[in-house]
């Protein structure tokens, strides 16, 4: 059975099934393509790429959510998206980046450079972590993380900006999504098991943010996080 790597349960702060977007997302993809898998306990310092979620897969291993879902399309088909449109493929593919590749590093900054939900974070970690060192540990990888959205560039903006930029990303997803069930219709595609995986890790912390509560303020994002939940996620 396919085995999907990525950091422990028990859920983040009693609701996220994952602190990492990406390994939301990814299982979400596996539950919604109903694709058999067990889930194991990784490691990014064992990942292909360094970096979690990653994947075995008839004793191949395979890193990077986006890689792994087309490779398992490839291999199981591809019951979400094969009858989307060429104009419906690029809208989830504009979306998809825009998501991972913009408002994930204003989220990632901001719940690494804020006292007060960093606190949560390391709380979460520190039992992984071996003592005396465990503390020194959660430092380097914060300065890493903020390292690495520095380099990415949203980290060279003001915390204001950051917030801005990510307000609004999150005006355009609720535009986007409008009345419909899913993000571009009435049926699940792909692009849904991204969207829950990302929204969900901004709208669910259990931490006071501007984002947090702006999020909180579009009762279509607040509905469709609980269809997912509902539809794919009983057991949460
Ligand atoms: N493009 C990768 C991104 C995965 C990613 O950024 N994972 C983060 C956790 S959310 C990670 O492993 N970070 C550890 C590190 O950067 O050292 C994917 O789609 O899987």
């Amino acid at each position: 059975m396919l085995e999907l790597y990525q950091p422990p349960r028990p859920k983040a702060w009693g609701i996220l099934p994952n602190m990492s977007p990406f390994c939301v997302k990814l299982e979400t993809y596996l539950r919604m393509a109903k694709i058999p898998h067990e889930v194991k306990s990784g490691n990014p310092r064992k990942a292909p790429k360094g970096k979690i979620p990653y994947i075995i897969d008839d004793g191949k291993m395979t890193g990077d959510a986006g890689l792994i879902i087309d490779s398992l399309k490839t291999k199981y088909g591809d019951p979400l998206d094969q009858n989307l449109s060429a104009k419906e493929r690029a809208i989830l593919l504009a979306t998809r980046r825009m998501m991972e590749e913009h408002t994930y590093f204003a989220v990632l900054y901001l719940r690494w450079s804020t006292p007060n939900s960093f606190e949560y974070v390391k709380n979460f970690f520190m039992p992984f972590l071996p003592p005396i060192i465990g503390g020194p540990i959660m430092g380097k990888i914060r300065s890493s993380l903020l390292a690495s959205t520095r380099a990415q560039g949203m980290g060279r903006h003001t915390r204001e900006e950051i917030i801005g930029l990510a307000k609004a990303d999150i005006d355009a997803y609720s535009a986007l999504l409008g009345d419909n069930l899913f993000f571009l219709g009435d049926s699940p595609t792909s692009l849904d098991a991204t969207m829950f995986g990302f929204l969900i890790n901004a709208m669910w912390v259990p931490w006071d943010c501007e984002l947090k509560s702006y999020a909180l303020g579009k009762q279509n994002l607040v509905d469709y996080v609980e269809r997912m939940k509902t539809t794919y996620w009983k057991d949460l």
